[in-house]
């Protein structure tokens, strides 16, 4: 059990800036109680994740949504509230410029703005210390014959490579796909194996991420996740779950045994090992929940599934497999998802020096009051949609 807790102690689970803003969908944004205003309370909510969970010390920006006059004065202030800055997320999907595309528009000089964008959140990377630049492309068209379909991919692999460029040591970009929304016809980048494709042709700084909330109903995300890990092109996660389409929900809150397959995935295939480099972040919005506990929920939901993953009795497996004992090697299986785990991190929790129920611990500490209070005046952060 000790080198279960000795990896469990070491999970890094990365939260979204923009989960702790006001966020909806087209119909409504509710606005809470205590939102931040700016990125420095978004980080200070982000902190009281890590505070409690322990395995959450890296939040991802939004530029955007997360603009600020001195992004070094944020690192420090981030550093001081013991988390760091991780990815930085590009926006080409929300200027007027863009409606018929951004780095595949037809129009060169809206291209070049899109491309500059990227490159500016290069920038930002060297000013924070970031690590990792995560590109999605809303790009797409509604209806066949809009454009070109081919010509649009020579428009995104020329911007890709520009970027490519620009980065410097330590530095990586992961492309992220999506099958649809917000266009509905086609979208330059739409899945995995676009995604994968553009990389390989780029080289090794060129990673895929797998948003959890992007496929089509009924694919199997977990053969992708072993596909991309055994290639060394995984560069991560953004965590989420749905129902229906790209929900953003609580990441296991709607298939907790397909979240427990695809850190299946990950474990067998060495994704939990440091040096592999997958980001495991979280992407979503708390529509209708408080924010900082959905998130604390969230962080608790992949420690649970990645917990089970660990327990899976690997040579029993192997065992089974090899004999071709279908019901005994899904039995295995199943044996991990079925354990309870929750008392095993309770335990590690307190190991850890913290609460052994993080979402109790929160309520109790009064965090939620204080900024509820405090923040009175100034502009909620949203998704300035
Ligand atoms: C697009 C997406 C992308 C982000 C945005 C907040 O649906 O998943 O990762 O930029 O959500
Ligand atoms: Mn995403």
């Amino acid at each position: 059990m000790t080198d279960i807790k000795a990896v469990l102690r070491a999970q890094h689970i990365e939260t979204p800036s923009w989960a702790y803003g006001n966020s909806g969908t087209r119909f409504k944004v509710f606005a809470q109680q205590g939102v931040p205003r700016d990125p420095y309370e978004k980080l200070a909510d982000a902190a009281q994740v890590h505070a409690h969970t322990g395995i959450a010390p890296t939040v991802a920006l939004h530029i955007p949504w997360d603009k600020v006059d001195d992004y070094a004065d944020l690192a420090r202030h981030a550093r001081e509230l013991g988390v760091g800055i991780g990815a930085i997320n590009s926006n080409v999907f929300q200027d007027d410029d863009y409606m018929l595309g951004s780095v595949t528009h037809p129009d060169a000089r809206v291209r070049r703005k899109a491309t500059d964008h990227l490159l500016e959140c290069v920038d930002i990377m060297d000013a924070t210390g970031s690590g990792t630049l995560k590109l999605w492309f809303s790009d797409g068209i509604n209806y066949p014959g809009q454009d070109d379909i081919r010509a649009r991919q020579d428009r995104l692999t020329d911007a890709l490579a520009e970027v490519y460029d620009r980065l410097g040591d330590g530095q990586r970009f992961l492309l992220e796909y999506k099958l649809f929304e917000p266009a509905f016809y086609a979208t330059d980048v739409p899945d995995w194996g676009t995604a994968y494709a553009h990389c390989v042709k780029l080289g090794p700084k060129a990673q895929v991420v797998v948003d959890t909330g992007h496929h089509a109903p009924g694919t199997n995300i977990e053969f992708i996740v072993a596909f991309l890990l055994r290639e060394g092109r995984l560069g991560g996660f953004d965590f989420n779950s749905r129902f229906y389409a790209d929900d953003d929900l609580m990441v296991g809150a709607a298939d907790p045994f397909q979240l427990f397959r695809i850190m299946y995935e990950v474990v067998r295939g060495g994704g939990l090992d440091p040096e592999a480099g997958v980001a495991f972040m979280l992407d979503q919005c708390h529509n209708i929940e408080p924010k900082i506990p959905g998130q604390i929920r969230s962080v608790m939901n992949v420690q649970e599934a990645t917990a089970k993953a660990l327990l899976v009795d690997r040579d029993a497996l192997a065992a089974a497999q090899a004999a071709g004992d279908v019901l005994g090697a899904n039995a295995v299986f199943m044996d991990a998802f079925n354990t309870d785990v929750r008392p095993l991190l309770a335990e590690l929790r307190e190991e850890m020096g913290l609460a052994p129920d993080p979402m109790a611990a929160y309520a109790e500490s009064g965090y939620f009051e204080k900024i509820a209070a405090g923040r009175v005046g100034g502009e909620q952060a949203g998704w300035g949609a």
